[in-house]
């Protein structure tokens, strides 16, 4: 079990590291960044997700032998615009395949949705030429949409529900989770084809008590393998968490046994892209003191790392950290567009949930205290004699929490992470205690 996890995991990093491949031809010479001598045989190997070498140069007029190899685990292939090229590789396979003859340069890509975005892209260069350093592993993709801070939505917007219900009584749950493609709004103007569970990024929130049985179907819609990891389970990985085919469907059976503010996302390779690209959502198993409340709502911090619009997420920032927002039920400032409303005085709990990929949370509301925080399992915090307070639930991605807090007076009241570079980038929102004017949202 240990040694297939540490060969699975080798196999995704060694995806995005491998050097081994080069071109060849009779007493030419070769690298591992690609021969700059036009040769007419190359090997190529495909790995999750990534093409190696990234460019070729190929002899002018000449048929090109190409020998593909996928390394990796996903479904990868080779083609050129004109869908000439491998047949869908599995992993491990191979296929030997004629091309050309090639007068101008172009391009050979992965054609799995999302993979030449995420940097699966040959070029192949005609000539003995010096080797085209264009590479979208290497920076963003220029193709990429840019989201405008300064915008607002269009008028028939609506943000992402933030409610929470309570708990339902029963002590199964049984649902249904359709792992699909979903052009999605995730600023104002911006779309992207997000991976989502049901359509939405966040997923939607699962919610029980400790002893529930949760009976989960994930069925996949999409056009990649996908696949559900509940960390609120005690599972074998290989088993429930395997990943399956667009088409294919699995059930997850768990049983809730610890109480706390849980990630799901799928897991399949690479994890980085399908969580990047909206695959998570939260689980939320009451701790068995929970005290009512006037209103409870939960908030799941995101990054974005925008592909071109309405394409997937751009797997390149993903891997450098380099996000273009940082976003709370998968919307840039949808709280701050529409303020979520309370009275003054009532209590209210927020549930927080970072999903990351790869940011932190320090949740903070701006103009309370909290007086109650829990986190990981555990309240940090709880009104007693001393009269402790706290300003920050601090969470690392996949960590989970929730505070409870009131306002004290009709107002506006900032939601955001105190990592404030992050505010300017989408992670702020808005809650609104009674009547306020001016009209909320306009500026801040
Ligand atoms: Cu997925």
């Amino acid at each position: 079990m240990v040694v297939a996890i540490v060969a699975l995991c080798g196999a995704i990093v060694a995806g995005g590291l491998s050097l081994v491949a080069a071109a060849r031809d009779t007493g030419v010479a070769s690298s591992s960044a690609g021969s700059s001598v036009a040769v007419t045989q190359a090997k190529i190997e495909l790995a999750d997700v990534s093409v190696v070498p990234r460019s070729i140069n190929v002899a002018k007029g000449k048929k090109i032998t190409f020998e593909v190899v996928n390394k990796g685990v996903l479904d990868h292939d080779l083609v050129l615009a004109d869908r000439s090229g491998t047949k869908m590789l599995g992993g491990g396979k191979k296929q030997t395949i004629e091309l050309g003859p090639f007068d101008t340069s172009t391009k050979m890509w992965c054609s799995v949705p999302g993979h030449k975005e995420a940097g699966m892209v040959l070029d192949v260069v005609v000539g003995d030429r010096a080797v085209a350093a264009a590479s979208a592993a290497n920076g963003a993709n220029p193709d990429d949409a840019t989201i405008d801070f300064a915008k607002t939505p269009a008028p028939n917007w609506k943000p992402f529900d933030p409610r929470l219900v309570a708990a339902p009584g029963a002590t199964e749950h049984k649902l249904i989770l359709h792992a699909r493609e979903s052009v999605v709004e995730v600023a104002p103007g911006v779309t992207q084809q997000l991976w989502t569970f049901n359509g939405q990024a966040p997923g939607p929130t699962l919610r029980g008590h400790i002893g529930d049985l949760f009976t989960v179907t994930l069925v996949n819609d999409g056009k990649v393998d996908h696949s559900i990891d509940f960390h609120a389970s005690r599972v074998a990985w290989n088993v429930h968490m395997r990943s399956i085919k667009p088409g294919e469907s699995l059930v997850y059976q768990f049983k809730a046994e610890f109480a706390g503010v849980w990630m799901y996302h799928c897991g399949t390779a690479p994890a980085l892209h399908h969580i990047g690209n909206g695959m998570f959502g939260a689980v939320i198993i009451d701790p068995p003191d929970l005290a009512p409340v006037a209103h409870e709502f939960v908030l799941v911090q995101s990054e974005l790392y925008v592909g071109p619009m309405s394409e997937p997420g751009d797997l390149a920032k993903m891997q450098s950290e380099d996000w273009d927002a940082v976003v709370f039920n998968g919307y840039v400032s949808q709280y701050k567009f529409k303020p979520i409303r309370v009275e003054p005085g009532e209590r209210v709990r927020v549930f927080v949930l970072d999903a990351g990929p790869s940011e932190n949370s320090a949740f903070h509301i701006v103009g309370t205290i909290f007086d109650t925080t829990f986190k990981e399992g555990t309240y940090l915090l709880q009104p007693d004699v001393r009269n402790g307070g706290a300003q920050v639930l601090d969470l690392q991605p996949a960590q989970g929490g929730f505070v409870e807090f009131s306002f004290a007076e009709a107002g506006l009241y900032p939601i955001v992470t105190h990592k404030f570079a992050n505010v300017g980038k989408g992670a702020l929102g808005l809650f609104q205690a009674g009547e306020v004017e001016p009209a909320p949202g306009a500026s801040h």
